[in-house]
């Protein structure tokens, strides 16, 4: 049995539009509950996912384009992200545009959280021809990367899947693969899953 102690929180965090409420529809189904961030008038909305034998509870941050906060959906995002120190972080990207949301999950990546990578948006990148390519980016990074299209759920499951082998990655390393050279081993991330005993 789980209690409320050892229920991991995933942080969905991604620029505006994205589509991460659409993901986070998906993921949690019908038992959202939606409230005013303490002191503030920015709605944050929870949800519940049931995997398996674990449960998560899933938190649909507001949009954000930087953790250098410059409104005040953006000062709530570093606020959940604060007060949630033992969150995996879901990092949505839109798939058109890509570079645009890389900043905020570097700058996700950097604090050291379990992460993964909803690369969301599929359809629309496929229609407009535009080239993306999921694992070479887990590659760079280091995280799992999963492509979606939150509209017809196409990849919900397997995102949904991937949640326990969430990873910490470094900036350093992902450097290093940048530039072509393959990252040192003390490098390597610990899985939220397995706590680096491995778990594939
Ligand atoms: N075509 C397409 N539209 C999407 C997808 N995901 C979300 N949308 C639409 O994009 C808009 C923004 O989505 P929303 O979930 O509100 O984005 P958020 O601001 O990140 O929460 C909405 O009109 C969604 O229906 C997707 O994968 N494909
Ligand atoms: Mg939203």
């Amino acid at each position: 049995m789980h209690d409320h102690h050892d229920r991991l929180t995933i942080l969905m965090m991604g620029n505006p539009n994205v589509g991460k409420s659409a993901l986070f529809n998906r993921l949690t189904g019908a038992n959202a509950v939606v409230s005013n961030y303490p002191g503030t008038t920015v709605d944050v909305t929870k949800g519940y996912l049931r995997k398996d034998r674990h449960s998560y509870e899933i938190i649909d941050v507001p949009g954000a384009y930087s953790l250098e906060a410059r409104d005040a959906a953006e000062e709530v995002a570093v606020r959940i992200l604060d007060t949630h120190p033992d969150a995996v972080i879901m990092v949505v990207l839109d798939a058109t545009r890509v570079e645009r949301g890389l900043y905020l999950a570097l700058e996700v990546i950097e604090r050291g959280a379990p992460c993964i990578l909803a690369l969301n948006m599929m359809d629309v990148a496929q229609d407009k021809q535009i080239a993306v390519d999921a694992a070479e980016m887990q590659r760079v990074l280091g995280i799992p990367v999963v492509a979606t299209t939150a509209i017809s759920a196409e990849g919900v499951k397997h995102l949904a899947d991937m949640i326990r082998k969430a990873q910490v990655a470094d900036l350093s390393a992902i450097r290093s693969r940048l530039n072509g050279q393959e990252p040192d081993q003390g490098a390597v991330a610990r899985c939220a899953g397995c706590g680096g005993g491995g778990c594939r």
